[in-house]
């Protein structure tokens, strides 16, 4: 009995786990922690009394498990992120533990609703979109594997921020996410790391020394992350900017005290708030701040811990595995080199040697818009050892390069750390390249392209380096919590294994022609289609047909994404009805949510215009309803949990060779919405494991892109071939759709007449005709349900607990614990 491990057992007492000990756990944390009596409670007390009484089952076997890696002194894998969107814990955790039920029943007998009290859980929105989600899923598999892990992140006090739309446009709202209390965290006072920034450095002899002038204090906040049915979690440790002991040296030594404390605001804002972007690269100062505050604070404590319990730092690349989640933590390269040799002494070559040994890098980008380079001024004044490091490997890189690559100075400029040029620059990917013992993209058609294009020339120097992981998404969230009817559909006929191995999803083909369960499946999409038409109906006033087909777009606005293909396959398809209303239409509700970049002009144009065309089209009575367009505010990792279930087509139409992965893609295909998509990203493995009758693949290949590019794309002969086209076009531009100001869509529009960077025009065609097979195919709604099922039984391989596995195999070298209890 672990009991025996506690230092004070009788502080402990762990609750009987029926429903008698539950009821009697909450009602202890709603009297004793929140300070409420049963009777006065309001649902959110109730919430946060049971939060509080399932996260002490969470935490026993958090601390055991740390415990046992401590003894072991395993190697351990530390994962750097600047963002993770982990999403609500509380059902997560009872399913983790297995206690839904018995939750559900004792709270019946307090006269509590559960599914009432989660939906008012705050969803912490840390992260701007897949990168985010990625490192939460991958948090998830971590601890449900059991590898020795922690997270790394900021716990900004402001996440992505809340979207509203008024009058069809976007409007941000702060997300004070804080603000009813974080009930899952737990403060570690007595974990404080100072992180130093500015000033200047100097030498004496080799010995580099750098005074900082601003000294900023990190407190570490914890979140455990629970393991599905195995009495282990692991650990997000994610840093807070305190101001407490903060204040300018300098000023401060001047005796200008008031400086000195006007400073200590700017420096508690480094956790302030999360930026925004995603895909447009946006380098501001604070950002530069905050990678570094995250990279400091990290390091100093995994440092801390590794001397702790070996007692030297010589050993530290056989137990340390330190993974960049894109460029974003990829100071810790410089930074570590520094602490080696200016704090330890290390030679460079031997810092050099161990720092490569212990960091990985993913990519998670193609576009070259979306590559850090941080300013070389910019980084001198924040942070001038680490610029003077980075000169010293870009010095000692190019020196091999030249000495066993190549002597052409092309090249060589090329792979330069430092871009040249009127600003010069500092290039964050080749760094983390030339800092990492592997490299990895997200999906296979992206690591290709990324030997290809983006580091080639890297892929010359170090063949070896480069890999792929097809990116992964955890069962547990997405389809036992998300979709909990499906998931015990699925239990029922093959038992629960398929939650922590997902492979034996497949066993569900031997059921796959029995019509009592393709009927099963069927009911349950309809009930999810139900349940989502009630939101929009009790937050929109819109009436949905759960009848309809529900064509579902949800992700981050953005051009190479192309809603506006979506769009202007809407509109296309409201001119036909209109003009054969007799047909027999099948009817449609076409979905979309996702936040824009609030500084992304496009993109919010993007939203407006959907939210114009929905306003026409659902009021329109001609269509008698058989054509519906809903934009749901706020998309977050609730409502996903809401949409995605509830889809029957999933959109993933972005211009081939633009999307690294996408993650949704699998969330929808597992849940059984059939992919409409082009060949890009996950989409293409996606097609390979569910066969090409199961999913409808349009647009041009990479290849036929790239040719187009070559060739000179011209934009407006589609427009002037293609009537369809054309009418749409033209109503959008004659401001159909905006009648009380007609100019309203003209750069929009024209950007996409005359540029059309991304290629809509080009693949509009094959989508429309996309689109017909999609209709075709719901009308025979036997084939439909079977297609379905050959989506979710084949989704075996997109488990993240699969991708996981491959990066500790193959990259990070580290070994499930085997757990003792
Ligand atoms: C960088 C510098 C300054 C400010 C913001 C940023 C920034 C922040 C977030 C840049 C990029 C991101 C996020 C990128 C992202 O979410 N990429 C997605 O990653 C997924 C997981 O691998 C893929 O599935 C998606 O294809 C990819 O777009």
């Amino acid at each position: 009995m672990i009991m025996d491990n506690f230092d004070s057992p009788f502080l402990y007492h762990r609750p009987e786990v029926d429903v008698e000990g539950v009821k009697k756990a909450i009602v202890y944390k709603l009297i004793f922690l929140i300070g409420r009596s049963p009777k006065e409670a309001s649902q959110r007390d109730w919430l946060n009394a049971t939060l509080y009484a399932v996260r002490d089952l969470v935490t026993e076997g958090w601390i055991t498990t740390a415990r046992q890696s401590r003894a072991e002194e395993t190697r351990r894998v530390y994962y750097l992120s600047m963002e993770f969107l982990i999403g609500r814990t509380l059902s997560n955790a009872m399913i983790a533990e297995d206690i839904y039920t018995t939750t559900q029943a004792a709270l019946a007998e307090l006269n509590v609703d559960l599914e009432e009290i989660i939906e008012k859980e705050v969803d912490p929105g840390l992260g701007n979109g897949g990168l985010g989600r990625l490192a939460a899923c991958f948090m998830d598999s971590l601890a449900t594997l059991a590898i020795p892990a922690m997270g790394y992140g900021i716990r900004y006090e402001y996440g992505m921020f809340r979207q509203k739309i008024e009058n069809g446009q976007q409007v941000e709202r702060p997300d004070d996410w804080l603000e009813k209390g974080a009930p899952w965290e737990f403060m570690r006072p007595s974990k404080r790391f100072s992180i130093d920034f500015g000033g200047h450095i100097y030498f004496e002899g080799k010995k580099c020394i750098w005074k900082p002038a601003e000294k900023v204090t990190a407190l570490a906040y914890d979140q455990m992350v629970p393991g599905y049915k195995n009495n282990s979690a692991s650990t997000l440790r994610l840093w807070s900017a305190h101001g407490g002991e903060t204040f300018n040296l300098e000023e401060f030594n001047r005796g200008d005290h008031l400086a000195a404390v006007a400073t200590r605001s700017a420096n508690q804002n480094l956790s302030r708030v999360l930026y925004p972007d995603d895909s447009t690269w946006n380098g501001r100062e604070l950002r530069l701040r905050q990678e570094y505050f995250l990279v400091s604070a990290s390091l100093q404590d995994i440092l801390r811990r590794h001397f702790r319990t070996h007692g030297t730092l010589d050993n530290l690349a056989d137990k340390v595995a330190i993974h960049l989640n894109d460029t974003h933590p990829t100071l810790a390269i410089p930074e570590l080199m520094r602490i080696l040799i200016d704090l330890h002494g290390y030679s460079w070559q031997n810092a050099w040697d161990v720092t490569r040994r212990i960091f990985s890098y993913t990519c998670h980008t193609l576009m070259s818009e979306a590559l850090e380079t941080w300013p070389v001024e910019m980084m001198a004044k924040i942070l001038p050892r680490h610029l003077q490091m980075i000169f010293e490997i870009n010095d000692h890189f190019l020196e091999y390069v030249k000495t066993y690559v190549t002597t052409d100075m092309e090249f060589i400029r090329r792979v330069s750390l430092i871009e040249e040029g009127h600003q010069r620059k500092v290039r964050m990917g080749w760094l983390s390249v030339v800092g990492s013992h592997k490299v990895n993209g997200v999906a296979a058609i992206h690591s290709d392209l990324m030997v290809t294009s983006t580091f080639a020339d890297f892929a010359r120097i170090y063949p070896e380096r480069f890999t792929n992981v097809t990116n992964g998404i955890t069962p547990r969230r997405w389809l036992a919590v998300a979709n909990p009817k499906l998931a015990a559909l699925f239990d029922q006929y093959i038992g629960n294994e398929w939650r922590c191995d997902l492979s034996q999803i497949e066993k569900l083909k031997a059921f796959a022609n029995e019509s009592e369960f393709k009927r099963a499946v069927a009911d349950i999409k309809y009930d999810n289609k139900v349940k989502l038409a009630q939101y929009v109906k009790k937050t929109l006033n819109i009436d949905l047909d759960p009848h309809a087909l529900f064509d579902v777009q949800v992700k981050r606005i953005h051009e190479y994404k192309r809603q506006m293909l979506n769009v202007l396959h809407i509109v296309a398809r409201y001119n036909e009805m209109l003009a054969h209303p007799e047909k027999d239409w099948q009817p449609r509700v076409f979905i979309l949510a996702g936040k824009a970049a609030s500084a992304y002009y496009s993109a919010k144009q993007t939203i407006r215009l959907i939210n114009d065309v929905a306003n026409v089209i659902n009021n329109d009575e001609r269509l008698k309803g058989r054509l519906k367009v809903v934009f749901i505010p706020n998309y977050s990792v609730s409502l996903a949990q809401l949409i995605i279930p509830a889809a029957d087509i999933s959109e993933q139409i972005s211009l081939a060779g633009t999307e690294a992965s996408g993650t949704s893609n699998m969330k929808f295909a597992l849940n059984g919405a059939l992919t409409l998509g082009t060949l890009d990203g996950a989409n293409v493995e996606i097609l390979e494991n569910v066969g090409k009758d199961h999913i409808f693949i349009f647009g041009n290949t990479v290849e036929q892109v790239e040719a187009l590019r070559r060739e000179g794309y011209r934009p407006f002969d589609y427009y002037q071939n293609d009537e369809q086209l054309r009418e749409v076009i033209d109503q959008i531009i004659r401001g159909d759709f905006s009648p009380e100001e007609p100019n309203r869509y003209h750069s929009l529009i024209q950007g996409l007449q005359y540029h059309d960077y991304y290629q809509s025009f080009a693949d509009f065609r094959s989508y429309v005709e996309a689109q017909k097979a999609v209709d075709k195919k719901y009308q025979d709604r036997d084939a439909w349900v079977a297609s379905t099922i050959q989506n979710m039984v084949n989704m075996g391989f997109f488990s993240s607990d699969r991708t996981i596995l491959e990066y500790a195999k193959n990259i990070w070298k580290v070994e499930p614990l085997k757990l003792e209890h």
